[in-house]
């Protein structure tokens, strides 16, 4: 498949999106976010993958949104890409299978958004986050508002959105932005080596995980730990806990089908 700005692989149950637009350090236009929807759509679809990694190709993970084409935007035109954008990191968000940004550089403006919009964030040594909106006279709009406060904290997310300072990775680190840092030539085997962990955990244990952490944002502890009862015990009887219980019985990894 080809798209506008991105390449897409798939190599043994780990998909891989690199967004490829080095000359304009991967700024995500219209036709970009278009394509970005609809490979993450085709991902979705296909039942072998387990982990999605994005990253950048050149020296930015993502450098926002293209302030070429948003300078010439009306009011309803942002409203519209807005939208659009804030669909598109939905639709990634709601993925049942775990999403790693592996954040090789530049990650500001709507590329901190959809860093944010994935389940966790490797960063190398040398990227840089930040939400520099407010330097253009403009603001977060592909959700950077709820997100960046949900991870990190009100105030530590208004401090980056109205100072627009950009922050280190270890600072992102700090702040529970990041999870791991990793030298530049280790930012992809690093990424690679988490998300095969993943991939060698209980398929149906890990998406069940997905659903109930991600409910527990706008659900209330009672209800969630009810929806988690139904998920756990939903589990028992499937061939996947029957043997990784077993194998760890009898002192040997499961040996998972699929
Ligand atoms: N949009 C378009 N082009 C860009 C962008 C961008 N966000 N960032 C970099 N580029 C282009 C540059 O214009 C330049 O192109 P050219 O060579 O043709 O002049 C090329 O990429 C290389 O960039 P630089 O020469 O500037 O590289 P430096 O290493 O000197 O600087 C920086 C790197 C610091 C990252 C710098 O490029 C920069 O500050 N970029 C803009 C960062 C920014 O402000 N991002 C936020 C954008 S707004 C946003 O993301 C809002 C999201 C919500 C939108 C909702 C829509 C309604």
């Amino acid at each position: 498949m080809e798209y506008h700005g991105l390449k897409v692989e798939i190599r043994d149950k780990i998909a891989l999106i690199t967004m490829s637009r080095p000359q304009a350090l991967n700024a995500l236009n219209s036709d970009v976010i278009s394509d970005f929807n609809r490979a993450v759509k085709e991902l979705s679809q296909n039942k072998d993958i387990r982990v999605l990694i994005i990253t950048g190709e050149g020296k930015a993970f993502i450098a926002g949104a293209d302030i070429k084409e948003l300078s010439e935007m009306n009011p309803a035109g942002a409203y519209t890409f807005s939208r659009k954008g804030q669909q598109a990191f939905e639709r990634l968000e709601q993925l049942d299978i775990p999403v790693i940004a592996a954040v090789n550089g530049f990650a500001l403006g709507g590329g901190c958004e959809l860093a944010m919009a994935c389940d966790m964030r490797i960063a190398s040594t040398t990227a840089k986050f930040g939400m520099p909106e407010v330097t253009l006279g403009l603001m977060p709009g592909f959700a950077g508002t709820q997100r960046l406060t949900k991870l990190v904290g009100y105030s530590n997310a208004m401090y980056m959105m109205t100072t627009a300072e950009t922050i280190t990775a270890e600072e992102a680190l700090r702040l529970g932005l990041v999870q791991i840092v990793a030298e530049p030539h280790q930012l992809m085997d690093t990424s690679m080596e988490v998300a095969q962990k993943i991939a060698s955990r209980g398929k149906y244990a890990v998406k069940a995980v997905k659903e109930l952490a991600r409910k527990s944002t706008h659900t209330s502890m009672e209800f969630g730990s009810e929806l988690e009862s139904e998920a756990f015990a939903g589990l028992f009887g499937r061939p996947e806990a029957d043997e990784g219980m077993l194998a760890f019985m009898e002192k040997r990894k499961p040996q998972w089908k699929g």
